[in-house]
């Protein structure tokens, strides 16, 4: 099932639905990492019952962090070819992964980024939050030269030459953008398949908040800012 794939999960305080994810998961995926990130509630318990393999950080140290770790442990078993990157929280479809992972098998391209404007409507999402990701769409296209339509989803398929460069210096929530100007640096072919983000009232009470958002705009300007000084 999929065994030449590695769904990595970066994973805080999700125990009210990390069970369900890892279950819905493993009806298309026999190789789940999942990377605690320090949580304090019984994800670390869960991910262990469920029957994926946990990789713990004693503290917490940013989605970014947890992504790094969880590609670099997979990245150490040579049977991965594709690498399959997935949010905890509920808000990603399963059949989106396997889609996007059958198009990157096709050899069209070595990284497939999910997009939630892409066709399909995001459903339930916040227009404050809309108004926060098209901005740093834009600025990502400008700064990137790439044309993208959603640059923070944490859904992405992508191979191992891929997995080996993206070498997440970001451990906050910056390091999608970051991923991003990756795939211009290194000059990936890439492309975007449209994807559904359930917005739902666990995922908003505990995904980003507006303030937050704005936070990470401010990450994103000073990483390339650094980066280009
Ligand atoms: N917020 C947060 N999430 C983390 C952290 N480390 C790992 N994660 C995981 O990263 C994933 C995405 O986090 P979210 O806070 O939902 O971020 P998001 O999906 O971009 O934002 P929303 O659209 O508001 O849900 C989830 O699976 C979290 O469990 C961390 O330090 N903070
Ligand atoms: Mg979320």
């Amino acid at each position: 099932m999929n065994k030449d794939a590695c769904v990595i999960i970066p994973v805080y305080n999700e125990a009210e639905v990390i069970e369900s994810v890892i279950a819905g998961l493993k009806k298309e995926f026999s190789n789940i990492i999942c990377v605690d990130d320090g949580s304090s509630d019984d994800s670390r318990e869960l991910i262990v019952k469920s029957g994926a393999h946990l990789v713990a950080h004693g503290a917490n140290q940013g989605q970014g962090a947890a992504l790094r770790t969880g590609i670099q442990r997979a990245l150490k078993n040579p049977q991965f070819t594709y690498f399959v990157t997935f949010d905890a929280d509920g808000q990603h479809r399963v059949q989106d992964a396997v889609k996007m992972l059958e198009f990157l098998r096709g050899n069209k391209a070595d990284i497939v980024l999910g997009s939630r404007f892409l066709g399909t409507e995001a459903e339930g999402l916040p227009w404050s939050k809309r108004v926060v990701l098209k901005a740093a769409i834009i600025f990502s296209n400008v700064t990137t030269g790439l044309k993208l339509t959603d640059t923070h989803n944490g859904l992405r398929v992508f191979n191992r030459d891929v997995a080996a460069k993206l070498k997440l210096t970001c451990s906050g929530m910056a390091h999608a953008s970051e991923i991003v100007y990756r795939v211009a640096e290194n000059k990936f072919a890439y492309a975007e398949l449209p994807v559904t983000i359930t917005y739902s009232s666990y995922s908003k009470s505990k995904g980003q908040s507006v303030f937050n958002s704005f936070n990470i705009l401010r990450e994103i300007v000073a990483y390339r800012l650094q980066k280009d000084s």
